[in-house]
């Protein structure tokens, strides 16, 4: 087994300045998600984070699980208090998928995929759960984060054998997993500080440029029907635009998104 995640490992590859004044190194947990937000409720910091060596029954979106073996990879969650709205979350994990592919872009080419995917090689490396917990005047947000960084292709269950990959898969070498906390935390400072203080159009900007679906065709499964059509981009605020067939332009504000024809970059999970 590797060393465990420390806090002041972590800190050593870390320029943040406000994320992450509080970390906390966990070794079993069901999820970091549902532990942070215990934390919250407790009355912790902004800024809080804590990962794990494992968890137990580490959470997808919509009551999907989240593989999550013991010392491979990273399992992180982040305290978010500041400035937040409802509105703001999808905007908020956007932002939290785009720095996780720029820390991921600093061991190999990641690409996004909407709403908040990072793939290597069209295969899933990052997943982000961003939940918000909002009680009384009791408001935060819970980001966590899972990154596959040291799983090996056996390591991998058979259903996400295609599917999912790991930095360490795509790199051919294991990497430090302090190292890729600390360097996720400083992009996603960087981003969180820029979403603050600038809105969202340049983080959207950035993100079509990171994304691999641009110009794509893809189809999409909404509460409505299906929709499919190419990628257009990332509007200013967060949805996700199409051109139709007929030429009119749609936007996709939720739903599973799958990338159309055989495309080998990116995958068509959910
Ligand atoms: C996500 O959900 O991608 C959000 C994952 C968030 C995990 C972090 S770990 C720290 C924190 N604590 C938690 O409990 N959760 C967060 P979704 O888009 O619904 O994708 C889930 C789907 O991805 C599953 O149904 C599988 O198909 C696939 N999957 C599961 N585990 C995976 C893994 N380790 N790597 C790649 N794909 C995986």
């Amino acid at each position: 087994m590797p060393p465990a995640l420390t806090p002041d490992a972590i800190r050593a590859h870390s320029s943040a300045r406000w994320i992450g004044t509080r970390i906390e190194c966990l070794d079993t947990i069901d999820s970091t998600n549902s532990h942070v937000r215990s934390l919250g409720l407790e009355g912790a910091a902004d800024g809080t984070v804590v990962t794990a060596e494992e968890q137990t029954a580490g959470r997808g979106r919509l009551g999907r699980s989240w593989v999550s073996p013991r010392g491979r990879n990273l399992y992180l969650s982040i305290l978010l208090r500041s400035g937040l709205d409802a509105s703001l979350l999808s905007q908020l994990s956007l932002t939290a998928g785009l720095a996780a592919c720029e820390a991921v872009g600093e061991w190999c080419a990641a690409t996004l995929k909407w709403p908040n995917d990072v793939l290597i090689g069209g295969r899933k490396v990052v997943g982000i759960l961003a939940e918000l917990e909002a009680r009384d005047s009791d408001r935060f947000v819970v980001l966590g984060i899972g990154v596959n960084v040291n799983m090996s292709r056996a390591e991998l269950p058979a259903e996400l054998a295609d599917k999912a990959t790991s930095i360490a898969i795509e790199c051919g070498r294991e990497v430090d997993r302090a190292q890729v906390a600390g360097r996720l935390l400083t992009h996603l400072e960087r981003r969180y500080d820029q979403l603050h203080r600038d809105g969202f159009a340049e983080i959207a900007a950035a993100w079509n440029r990171l994304s691999a679906m641009v110009g794509r065709q893809i189809r999409v499964d909404e509460p409505g029907g299906i929709v499919t059509g190419e990628v257009l981009g990332l509007a200013p605020d967060g949805a996700l635009c199409l051109k139709r067939e007929d030429g009119r332009e749609h936007r996709v504000i939720a739903g599973d998104v799958t990338v159309l024809g055989g495309y080998d970059r990116v995958g068509s999970g959910e």
